[in-house]
């Protein structure tokens, strides 16, 4: 199973109380106050690592609640700091802050001990707060042990002059981090301070203080991960085009390549290497995109988030025409579909790349095509055959040095 999106509910630790005690001893009458400040709750920390490729954790542990601080205790003794919880998200996870409903949760009344156990009484509340999905995107939600993929067929051209992708993230709420590098770590919620034991207030009029402080409560919130894989060339194109094909021709990803459409469903990378300068360059392989992708056909738009951070866009067209289809109009819709995403996307540079070029009518349909695209580059290759595949894999190094330089 392939997660890119995922709603969390994360607690920080609260911190614990202050105790409040008197130090007793033979021969020492009066010994004065000795209780002892609480311990910090944890926090709870995300950390980028690229042995991860999707946020399945997430999915099915989602609710991130980190130790709470041990209160203080009596002869002075300070209590326990909550254990930080880290919690290991693949690089290019984006966090959004929700807005949290009021009633959610029904938290706020722990003090000190048994936060851990009360998880599972947030679960069993869950179903009343749940909504109808606000975005347009599959909303992942949990319901106790019950999941459900929501989708919002609803429409996505609502006019309000923002792009389809700014309209959504708008939606998402607010951006809180980014975590793009192998080790970068994010502290999403602070624990809570401990409270001070009674031995800090005496005072000379007040030598016997009989009260401490509470702890306070760690920070709380719903959060949205969504993934948006990194990677330096995105591959786009109409199923079964060979997208797949041409990734297994130049990395060691091996992903399922069949003659029937849709047979990627998740976005795959790959490694592209180049042993006499050890240079490498990531490759993303997304789903197949068809017409009217924008309005959820075929597999829709829900993967296109994952090129949105490649630097450079790989068109990829069956230049044989294979099922009817002919390679122009396939070029056109995929424009579309990659501009009612995000117009910013057809900014990049675009390297459009004919494959099958070992069929027959493969030459007369690239003669025909490059009358219509006078402008833009066309590198013809036959993936299957390995032919072609020494030139894209320079052009699209050259490509990523240039889109490199410019940004
Ligand atoms: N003749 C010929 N067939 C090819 C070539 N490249 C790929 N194919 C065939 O095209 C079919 C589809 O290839 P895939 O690589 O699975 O295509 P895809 O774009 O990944 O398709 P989806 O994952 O369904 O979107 C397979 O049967 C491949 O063998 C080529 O250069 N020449
Ligand atoms: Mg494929």
């Amino acid at each position: 199973m392939f997660v890119d999106e995922v709603k969390v509910f994360a607690r920080a630790g609260h911190g614990g109380k202050g105790a409040v005690a008197f130090h007793r001893e033979a021969y020492i009458p009066k010994g004065g106050p000795s209780g002892g400040n609480g311990g910090r709750g944890g926090d709870v920390i995300l950390e980028a690592d690229h042995d991860l490729n999707n946020l399945i954790q997430q999915f099915f542990v989602s609710n991130l609640l980190a130790e709470n601080g041990q209160g203080g205790m009596g002869k002075g003794m300070d209590g326990k700091a909550g254990k930080d919880l880290v919690i290991k998200v693949p690089c290019g996870t984006i966090v959004w802050r929700l807005d949290r409903e009021p009633e959610a949760h029904g938290a706020g009344d722990d003090s000190g001990e048994g936060g851990e156990g009360e998880g599972g009484e947030d679960d069993a509340e869950e179903p009343l707060i749940l909504s109808a999905a606000g975005t347009d995107r599959p909303v992942i939600r949990h319901s106790g042990g019950v999941q459900a993929v929501e989708l919002d067929l609803g429409a996505d051209d609502d006019d309000d002059g923002l792009s389809g992708s700014q309209r959504r993230d708008a939606r998402k709420g607010e951006r809180v981090c980014d975590l793009t590098e192998h080790g970068q770590r994010f502290v999403l919620c602070h624990g809570g301070r401990g409270g001070l034991g009674n031995r800090n207030f005496a005072t000379a009029a007040r030598q016997t203080p009989r009260f401490a402080q509470p702890g306070e409560a760690g920070d709380e919130g719903d959060f949205l991960f969504e993934l948006r894989m990194i990677a330096e060339v995105g591959l786009v194109g109409y199923p079964n085009a060979g997208k797949s094909t041409l990734l297994t021709a130049i990395s060691k990803a091996r992903p399922k390549i069949a003659a029937y459409p849709f047979t990627t469903l998740t976005p795959q990378v790959g490694i592209v290497e180049y042993p006499e300068d050890y240079h490498r360059l990531t490759v993303c392989d997304v789903p197949g995109l068809i017409a009217g992708a924008h309005r959820n056909v075929g597999l829709g738009h829900a993967f296109l988030r994952h090129i949105a951070r490649c630097r450079i866009l790989v068109v990829l067209l069956d230049m044989a025409g294979t099922d009817n289809r002919h390679p122009w109009d396939d070029y056109r819709s995929l424009l579309e579909e990659l501009e009612l995403y995000d117009p910013s996307l057809l900014e990049r540079p675009l390297l459009v790349v004919a494959n099958k070029m070992d069929e027959p009518p493969a030459e007369a349909n690239l003669k025909a095509f490059k009358r219509r695209v006078r402008k833009t580059p066309v590198l013809p290759i036959s993936a299957a055959f390995d032919e072609g595949i020494a030139a894209f894999r320079k052009t699209i190094r050259q490509m990523v040095e240039e889109a490199g330089t410019e940004g």
